[in-house]
């Protein structure tokens, strides 16, 4: 009788544990969102949609998507080796066709940890920026892009293989001024001015100077892939709706094409794709050619070689960089559960951010890459061009940009760029030295954004900030 009511008093508690770790089991399960695989895709943290990553070090933007297809991460790891290669001189075995004239000699040496560049601090020399020139254009008809300059084209190579003049360098000088918030802090804002010294030949008195640092280039087949509709439904030219932004599209020449396409790379949106992105930055960038480029950018030009060597890279290549930046991963959002930086976020929509800084999109198709298909992304941009004010022109136009529109750039993963790159220089030529210099330089069609945030008490200003580094 005894030995009987122990047993089943025994056999209760058992199932009584049992329950009890099946139920802190099912809790574990839905309150553990540090685990990606547990969460729905459709949460804000995943800003790339299923190409997001969870990583948040040095390697947040270095990282290949991961719903890859195991063909897709052998060729995205192809493309990352061609990033990293160093180009030389010709004749080599491997990697030739190096200049005659360029900035750099890799991808990886401007687009450092494939995060952003900065502009030389001083004495040092240019590395992660360049500087594109032109003339003015005579008819003023944006739809022919840049006019060359004869000498130069249109990108001041700073850099040439051995015996072969550079084109010249530039120097930055910088002006120190001061911003005033409404409850009076001050903050310091630097004005750049540039001047191009040791041009090989004298340049023309009214050349046009577009100074430019390197974005970070993950997350781009995702907007690749934002259909082209969606882009032109977010484009108000005429600012009906009276909010004071007008975004406007900008159409670019189009290599494969042979006609004008929406631009959407580069901080003009002066490129149309990817691979003509790419191969621009081969041709520009480090004087190679391509078959969507073959001419050397140096032709008619003194450096020029006349070799027949043209192309110098293969399509195979070209195609594996181009899948490579279509396919590296976003970081995902962090801090969300912080009320200052929810607080902060509610601050970017009530101070007009999100008017052009478009939180969330969705992605179409991009032939040969399902990856980055049908995504609900958060990239903070609408693709298209605005005009910030007299303060950030470069008054140099790039097709249908004029001098003082630039693209909205994507906002994810600015908050790592820090950890990434090891600094905090934003804005188109790296002028801001934090997120909160780059905000104060908005003018333009987003003055009205920035003089809120010169009204926010500090508080405010902080959680927008937090925002800001959250993403
Ligand atoms: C000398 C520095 C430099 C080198 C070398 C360089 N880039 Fe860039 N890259 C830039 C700059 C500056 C921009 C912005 C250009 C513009 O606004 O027109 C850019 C833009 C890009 C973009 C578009 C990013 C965006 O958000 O619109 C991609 C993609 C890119 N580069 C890939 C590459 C690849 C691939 C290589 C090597 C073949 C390369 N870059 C070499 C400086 C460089
Ligand atoms: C009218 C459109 C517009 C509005 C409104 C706007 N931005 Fe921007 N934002 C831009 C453009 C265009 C740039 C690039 C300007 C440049 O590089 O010269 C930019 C740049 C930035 C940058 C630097 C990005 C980088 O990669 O260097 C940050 C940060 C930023 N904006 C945050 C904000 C915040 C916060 C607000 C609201 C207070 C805001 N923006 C409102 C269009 C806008
Ligand atoms: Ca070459
Ligand atoms: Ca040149
Ligand atoms: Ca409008
Ligand atoms: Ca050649």
């Amino acid at each position: 009788m005894m030995v009987e009511t122990v047993k089943s008093n025994y056999i209760s508690y058992v199932l009584f544990f049992i329950a009890l770790l099946c139920t802190l089991i099912a809790a574990c399960d839905s309150s553990d969102l540090t685990d990606p695989a547990k969460m729905e895709v459709s949460d804000k943290k995943f800003s790339g949609g299923e190409t997001t990553v969870f990583d948040a070090t040095s390697h947040a933007f270095s990282t290949p998507a991961p719903n890859l297809s195991a063909d897709g991460l052998a060729k995205h790891l192809e493309g990352d080796v061609e990033f990293e290669a160093v180009f030389v001189t010709v004749p080599a075995e491997v990697n030739p066709g190096l200049g005659p004239v360029y900035n750099n000699i890799s991808c990886i040496n401007c687009h450092a940890r494939d995060g952003r560049g900065r502009a030389p601090t001083s004495g040092e020399k240019l590395t992660s920026m360049l500087f594109r020139v032109s003339l003015p254009n005579p008819n003023g008809d944006g739809t022919q892009g840049p006019v060359p300059v004869p000498g130069f084209g249109t990108q001041l190579n700073n850099r040439a293989i051995f015996g072969v003049p550079p084109e010249g360098t530039v120097t930055i000088n910088y002006t120190e001024g001061e911003f005033m918030t409404s409850d009076g802090v001050k903050v310091h804002l630097r004005t750049p001015s540039y001047k191009i010294e040791n041009a090989y030949q004298p340049l023309p008195d009214d050349v046009e100077i577009s100074p430019r640092v390197a974005p970070v280039v993950f997350g781009l087949g995702l907007l690749e892939a934002v259909p082209e509709a969606t882009i032109l439904a977010l484009a108000d030219e005429d600012d009906q709706d009276g909010d004071g932004i007008s975004g406007k599209p900008n159409y670019v020449w189009d290599v494969q094409k042979n006609g004008l396409s929406l631009g959407r790379f580069g901080w003009k949106a002066n490129q149309p794709t990817l691979i003509q992105q790419v191969a621009s930055a081969y041709h520009d960038d480090m004087g190679i050619t391509t078959s969507l480029l073959p001419r050397e950018s140096s032709d008619g030009q003194p450096q020029y070689d006349g070799r027949g060597d043209d192309p110098e890279l293969s399509d195979e290549i070209l195609d594996v960089v181009t899948f490579y930046v279509q396919t590296l991963a976003v970081p995902a959002r962090r801090g969300l559960d912080d009320p200052i930086v929810q607080h902060g976020e509610e601050l970017f929509e009530s101070a007009g951010c999100s008017g052009c800084h478009i939180p969330t999109l969705e992605t179409g198709t991009l032939s040969d890459v399902p990856e980055v298909s049908n995504q609900t992304i958060h990239p903070y941009t609408d693709l298209l061009l605005h005009d910030m004010g007299p303060g950030l022109a470069d008054n140099r136009p790039d097709f249908l940009a004029s001098g003082s529109e630039w693209r909205t750039p994507p906002l994810w993963g600015i908050g790592l760029v820090k950890v990434v790159n090891g600094h905090t220089n934003f804005l188109h030529d790296g002028r801001a030295r934090g997120l909160l210099e780059a905000v104060l330089w908005h003018g333009g069609e987003a003055e009205q954004s920035r003089d809120a945030v010169q009204g926010m008490s500090a508080s405010d200003r902080n959680a927008l900030i937090a925002f800001l580094e959250s993403l």
